[in-house]
C-alpha cells in the first residue's frame, strides 16, 4: 500500500479530541442499534420560527444559503501555468444527486474566459459544404431545440494518480467531471442545413477566445449525438462554460467540447491541431503516442465518505458516489469494503441517462475497524472499470490522460479517510 505524498488537505472542522469524543458517543448510540438521531425531547422553537423572513425582492437571482458558503470550486496554485490557463475542480464531496449546479461546474480554460457579447457573436459553417452559413445567436435559437443530460470530463481528470496515490481529496482527484442538462441545436441539423459535400469526413471545431482552441471531430460523431449548446440546466451557458455557444460531444474527452464556438469547418482529414498532437494524445509504455482517444471510459468514485468527508460516528452509513461512462448507460456499480476481495452490488439512482453521471449507494455498518473502500463501474457495453495495475500494464506510468482506475479510500479507526493504492 503506498500512502499519499502531497496531500492538499482541507481544514477539518473538529479537533482530534472532539473527534474521539464524537466517535465514542457514536459508538454508545450505535452499539447493537441501526438508528441515528435518538432521544425523545420536544423540539425547541428557534429564532427563525418566531419572526418573518425577508420577502421576494431580497434575491432577484437566487444564491445558496449562507450556511453553504464552504461549497466551492477550488484550484491548485501549482497547477496553473498562468492565471489564464487554469483549472478549477468541482466539490464532488458536497454534491447530491447527479446534476452539477452551474456555479460549481469544473472549469478548464486555455486563455481565460472571454467576455463575448452574444449580439456580436457568429457561428460559421464552411469548408466541404454546399451552402456555407454564418449564423447569429438569434438564427441558432430559431432551430428546434434538443435537451440532454451529459457529463463532461477532462481527459486529465485523476492525472495525479498514475504513479501512486497523490491527491488526498476527492475534489482534486476526481473533480474535473461535471454533468448537467444541455440545451441547444442538434449539430446534425445544422450540417443538414449547410449540406455535406461528397468525401466529407472530418469537422474542425474552433473557438472565439484568444486560444483559438481547435479539435478535429470525425463526422460520424458530429452526425450522431453532438449538440451545439446555448443553455445548461435551464439557463444560458455560464461564461466559464462557453457563453454564448459551445459544442457538446456526449461521452467524449472534455477537450473536444469546444467552448465559445465560432467556426465549424468540414474537411476530409484531421487538422492535427496542437490540442490533438502535443496535448490530449497518450504516451504509451513503448514510447509511441496514441492519437484520438476520444471516449471517456467507465469510471466511478465514492464521494461519501472521502478524504474531505470522514466518518463521524460508528453504526449505519450509506456509501454513495458517482459513476459514468462515455459509451452509454451505467449498468452496474459494485462497492468493496475490503480493498477488492469481496464486492457488493449498489443501488443506482434513477433516472439513469446515457453518458451522464449516475448516483450509486449501498448501506454499510461501520464498526470502527480499518476498511479499504472501492467502487467499480460497469457500462451497458459490458466494459468494467480497471484497477490501476491493469491500467498500468497497458499504459505504463507516464500517461497523463484517461486514468479511469478504481480508487481506494482507506478508512482509519478514527474515521479519517485517506487516498491510497492497493496491489
Ligand atoms: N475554447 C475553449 N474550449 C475548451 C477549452 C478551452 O480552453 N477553450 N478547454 C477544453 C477542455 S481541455 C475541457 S476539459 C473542457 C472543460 O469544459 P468546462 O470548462 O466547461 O468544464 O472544455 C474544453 N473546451
Ligand atoms: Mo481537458
Amino acid at each position: 500500500m503506498s500512502k499519499n505524498k502531497a496531500p492538499p488537505k482541507e481544514p477539518t472542522k473538529k479537533t482530534d479530541a472532539n473527534r474521539r469524543d464524537f466517535l465514542r458517543r457514536g459508538f454508545a448510540v450505535g452499539a447493537g442499534m441501526t438508528f441515528v438521531g435518538t432521544g425523545g425531547e420536544p423540539l425547541s422553537i428557534p429564532k427563525w420560527s418566531r419572526e418573518l423572513g425577508p420577502g421576494v425582492a431580497a434575491q432577484a437571482y437566487g444564491a445558496p444559503s449562507v450556511h453553504e458558503s464552504g461549497v466551492l470550486r477550488k484550484w491548485l496554485p501549482w497547477l496553473q501555468v498562468a492565471r489564464e490557463s487554469s483549472i478549477s475542480f468541482a466539490p464532488l464531496q458536497h454534491l447530491s444527486g447527479s446534476i452539477t449546479p452551474n456555479g460549481l461546474f469544473f472549469e478548464r480554460h486555455h486563455a481565460g474566459v472571454p467576455g463575448i457579447d452574444p449580439g456580436d457573436h457568429r457561428l460559421a459553417l464552411h469548408g466541404m459544404v454546399d451552402r456555407p452559413l454564418v449564423l447569429t445567436m438569434e438564427d441558432i435559437r430559431r432551430f428546434p431545440s434538443v435537451s440532454a443530460v451529459h457529463f463532461i470530463e477532462c481527459a486529465a481528470n485523476t492525472v495525479l494518480e498514475w504513479k501512486s496515490a497523490q491527491a488526498n481529496s476527492v475534489q482534486f482527484s476526481h473533480g474535473m467531471v461535471s454533468s448537467c442538462e444541455w440545451t441547444g441545436v442538434s449539430l446534425k441539423l445544422l450540417l443538414d442545413e449547410a449540406g455535406l459535400a461528397k468525401g466529407a469526413k472530418w469537422l474542425l471545431a474552433e473557438s472565439a477566445d484568444a486560444a483559438a482552441y481547435g479539435r478535429s471531430i470525425p463526422l460520424d460523431k458530429a452526425l450522431d449525438d453532438a449538440i451545439v449548446a446555448y443553455a445548461q440546466n435551464g439557463e444560458a451557458l455560464r461564461p466559464e462554460q462557453g457563453y454564448p455557444l459551445r459544442l457538446v460531444l456526449p461521452g467524449w474527452e472534455g477537450s473536444t467540447n469546444i467552448k465559445w464556438l465560432r467556426r465549424l469547418k468540414v474537411g476530409d482529414k484531421p487538422w492535427n491541431t496542437r490540442e490533438e498532437t502535443a496535448r490530449y494524445a497518450d504516451l504509451l509504455e513503448d514510447g509511441k503516442l496514441r492519437q484520438f482517444s476520444f471516449i471517456q471510459e467507465a469510471k466511478s468514485v465514492i464521494t461519501n465518505p472521502c478524504p474531505e468527508a470522514p466518518l463521524e460516528a460508528m453504526g449505519e452509513h450509506t456509501i454513495s458516489g458517482l459513476a459514468w461512462s462515455g459509451r452509454g448507460r451505467i449498468s452496474k456499480v459494485d462497492v468493496s469494503f475490503d480493498g477488492g476481495r469481496s464486492w457488493h452490488q449498489c443501488n443506482l439512482q434513477e433516472a439513469i441517462h446515457a453518458k451522464a453521471l449516475t448516483r450509486f449507494s449501498v448501506p454499510w455498518t461501520w464498526n470502527g475497524q480499518e476498511a479499504l473502500l472501492q467502487s467499480r463501474a460497469q457500462d451497458e457495453t459490458g466494459y468494467v472499470q480497471p484497477t490501476i495495475d491493469q491500467l498500468r500494464a497497458v499504459r505504463g506510468e507516464n500517461s497523463i490522460y484517461h486514468n479511469n482506475m478504481i480508487t481506494t479510500w482507506h478508512v482509519k479507526p478514527n474515521g479519517e479517510v485517506q487516498n491510497v493504492q492497493v496491489d
